[in-house]
């Protein structure tokens, strides 16, 4: 946890944005698994964490932003919860911690909010992304389940999207330390993967990579030689020669901020001749942008410098013939990289998705594309110093999709589908680092972990 200043800094700051009304925050609540008492594995809710910093389910929080109350709603411990769970410090601690100094039953939300609600006071909340946290949000604030979402305060999500999106230097290390345990966790697949295993006998590796360093992960484990596949969560395939096996995936440090890195490599100890041609292009890519980063510059245009770098790397290779500046105007790349360079990336993986998208990644005269690749692209406004994203290009072979733009007759005056059937079985390539936007440009967070076809042979040499 963060000193207590740090938290009454973030939320003295929130309540000068929000400026009147109170500020109504949820934390997340267990979840049984199958069945009440077995739970998932607790996840609290970020934004809660990175006003109130508690770690703990069943807890609220309101913010009057008139009267500089502040105060968190929980239950307090009972015999039977020390019995079952352990001692536990009592509710008014944990608060002082964060520097809250008033706690209460959550019986009393209700009432609270009924009061305010009747004197015409404004209750900001959040759009709620888990069913528990809808049904008392409708219990609370009398607006229909179905309008929960779309009734959620524009004003709060803004504010909360200001302050997260520019990270602190606590903050930035935190990242780091996601990155260091995820680059251990992508050394251990690097390490252990052998021709004629099953892609889950890594993926056990990676797992424990992570665990045995107080982390966990940040989101599923994609481990897969159907790369092409993007969010790939089956783990079954033997893993052959000559296959490319794609690996996404991240540690949460013990605070929870996430690390979110994607590497590629052969199943046997070298690429290919053919594996290196694509891989290189991609590598192009990734180090490209990443050397573009700067305060101001719009991620729009390095997603599209991206796809300008690839359809030149295709055009050496004969896939795609004509001119490149127009093939990037019409989206041409969209075919080999259906999705976005990146996003923002914080305590979560997709920093604050559960806020909007477009409130985090766009801007008021920046819309969002409908073409393939770009329109999936989270993050494209105009970067600022403090930012924290990822930088993820890849170059896919989608046998579904080749065949389906194929059969509508699209890109045919470039794309050269004829040669795309030599790459049918290539599965794909995607190369991911987590960076921070500094006044000096960017950089990688975190130790570097292998990258280049050279680093990368080498461990898989080992
Ligand atoms: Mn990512």
């Amino acid at each position: 946890m963060f000193s207590a200043q740090t938290y009454t800094d973030r939320r003295q700051r929130l309540k000068k944005e929000v400026g009147q009304g109170l500020i109504l925050l949820l934390g997340n609540d267990e979840v049984g698994m199958n069945y009440r008492d077995n739970t998932l594995r607790f996840r609290q809710d970020s934004t809660f964490l990175y006003f109130f910093g508690l770690d703990k389910p069943g807890l609220i929080a309101i913010i009057d932003t008139e009267t500089d109350t502040e105060i968190i709603f929980g239950s307090e411990p009972t015999l039977d919860d020390i019995v079952w769970s352990g001692p536990q410090p009592a509710l008014a601690e944990l608060a002082a911690r964060v520097g809250v100094a008033q706690v209460n039953s959550p019986n009393s939300v209700s009432q609270l909010l009924k009061t305010a609600r009747d004197s015409g006071r404004t209750v900001h909340y959040l759009p709620p992304y888990r069913q528990a946290n809808v049904c008392k949000l409708h219990e609370w604030t009398g607006v229909s389940l179905g309008q929960i979402k779309e009734k959620a305060s524009e004003v709060l999500i803004r504010a909360v999207v200001g302050q997260r999106s520019v990270k602190s230097d606590e903050e930035i290390l935190q990242l780091e330390q996601a990155v260091n345990i995820t680059g251990e966790m992508h050394l251990a697949a690097m390490q252990n993967t052998r021709e004629g295993m099953y892609e889950y006998e890594v993926v056990g590796h990676i797992q424990g990579a992570a665990l045995s360093r107080g982390g966990d992960l940040a989101y599923p484990i994609i481990f897969s030689t159907n790369g092409q596949t993007l969010h790939n969560h089956f783990h079954g395939n033997v893993m052959e020669s000559g296959c490319l096996t794609l690996g996404d995936f991240g540690a949460e440090s013990a605070m929870h901020y996430a690390g979110d890195i994607t590497r590629t490599f052969p199943v046997d100890k070298k690429f290919t001749s053919k594996q290196r041609e694509i891989y290189d292009i991609v590598l192009e890519m990734e180090m490209q942008s990443i050397a573009a980063l700067a305060p101001g510059v719009l991620y729009r245009d390095v997603h599209v410098a991206a796809n300008r770098i690839m359809l030149d790397g295709l055009k050496q290779l004969g896939i795609v013939s004509g001119d490149v500046d127009e093939m990037t105007q019409l989206g041409v790349g969209g075919l080999f990289m259906p999705h976005g360079l990146g996003h923002s990336i914080g305590l979560d993986v997709h920093d604050m998705e559960d806020l909007g998208e477009n409130y985090v990644g766009y801007r008021d005269g920046l819309e969002r594309s409908t073409q393939l690749g770009l329109r999936s692209l989270r993050l494209a406004k105009e970067l600022q110093a403090g930012n924290t994203l990822t930088v993820e290009p890849g170059i896919y072979f989608i046998p579904e999709l080749i065949d389906k733009l194929r059969a509508e007759g699209q890109f045919t005056d470039f794309v050269n589908y004829q040669k795309l059937a030599d790459y049918r079985d290539f599965g794909g390539v995607r190369i991911e680092d987590n960076c921070l936007v500094n006044n000096d440009g960017g950089r990688v967070l975190g130790t570097p972990i292998p990258k280049t076809i050279n680093e990368i042979e080498t461990v898989r040499s080992l």
